[in-house]
């Protein structure tokens, strides 16, 4: 692999929009490692990347739902975010509830390149069927995935640990995480994570 990885900073990297793709042929080169991002629509994906990258790289959408593509992101020089289309979102027809699946399924389950999922979810939300079938495709395919409770500001921090604790009991993992983007609170944190845990390892590995 043509990339070296360096220490993780705290400084936040350059993000540069690569491109958009729905079929695996468009998918770009697997020459970084790349990080996906997955949540029910609204869950606060876009803005996730976004406070990540210090910029205003991914849309935040008024309509929810409006992703439609997978959109693949460079991270500064290290690795690449993929911003997946959200689910969940009941205007939508069951054909497209279908395409949007074997989109995402084909995405995770045949990139190689794909170190790890971000799982996102409102920390006032409960955790649903959706977010069981995804954690569950992704561990019968054996690639990790970080359940992110995003929104924190909008509980009070003994209510934060409830919904953690309480979490992380349903989706049966050992941690998640709860960030607000809106105040930039533990954001730095799971990047951290993930950067050290699926990003630093994956050097050499082809
Ligand atoms: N209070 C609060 N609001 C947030 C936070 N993160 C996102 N939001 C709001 O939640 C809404 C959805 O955010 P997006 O980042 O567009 O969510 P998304 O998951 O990318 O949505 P889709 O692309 O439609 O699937 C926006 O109105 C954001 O401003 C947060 O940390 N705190
Ligand atoms: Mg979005």
């Amino acid at each position: 692999m043509a990339w070296n990885p360096v220490e993780f900073s705290s400084m936040p990297m350059i993000a540069k929009f690569l491109k958009s793709a729905v079929l695996a042929d468009d998918y770009p080169d697997q020459k970084r490692p790349e990080v996906a991002i997955t949540g029910r629509s609204n869950a606060g994906k876009s803005s996730f990347i976004n406070v990540l990258t210090k910029s205003k790289i991914a849309k935040v959408s008024q309509e929810p739902g409006k992703t439609r593509l997978l959109n693949f992101f460079d991270i500064g020089d290290f690795y690449r975010m993929v911003d997946t289309p959200g689910y969940g979102f009941a205007s939508r027809s069951g054909s497209e509830v279908l395409e949007w699946q074997k989109m995402l399924e084909t995405y995770l389950s045949t990139r190689e390149n794909l170190v790890g999922l971000l799982l996102l979810m409102d920390i006032k939300r409960e955790w649903s069927d959706d977010e069981d079938a995804l954690l569950s495709f992704m561990n019968s395919i054996g690639r990790p995935t970080m359940v992110i409770l995003t929104k924190a500001d909008r509980l009070k921090a003994a209510e934060i640990q409830r919904r953690c604790q309480a979490i992380k009991k349903q989706a049966n993992v050992q941690q998640v995480w709860a960030i607000s983007s809106q105040y930039n609170t533990g954001v730095r944190e799971a990047e951290e994570y993930f950067f050290k845990n699926w990003i630093k390892p994956s050097k050499g590995k082809k």
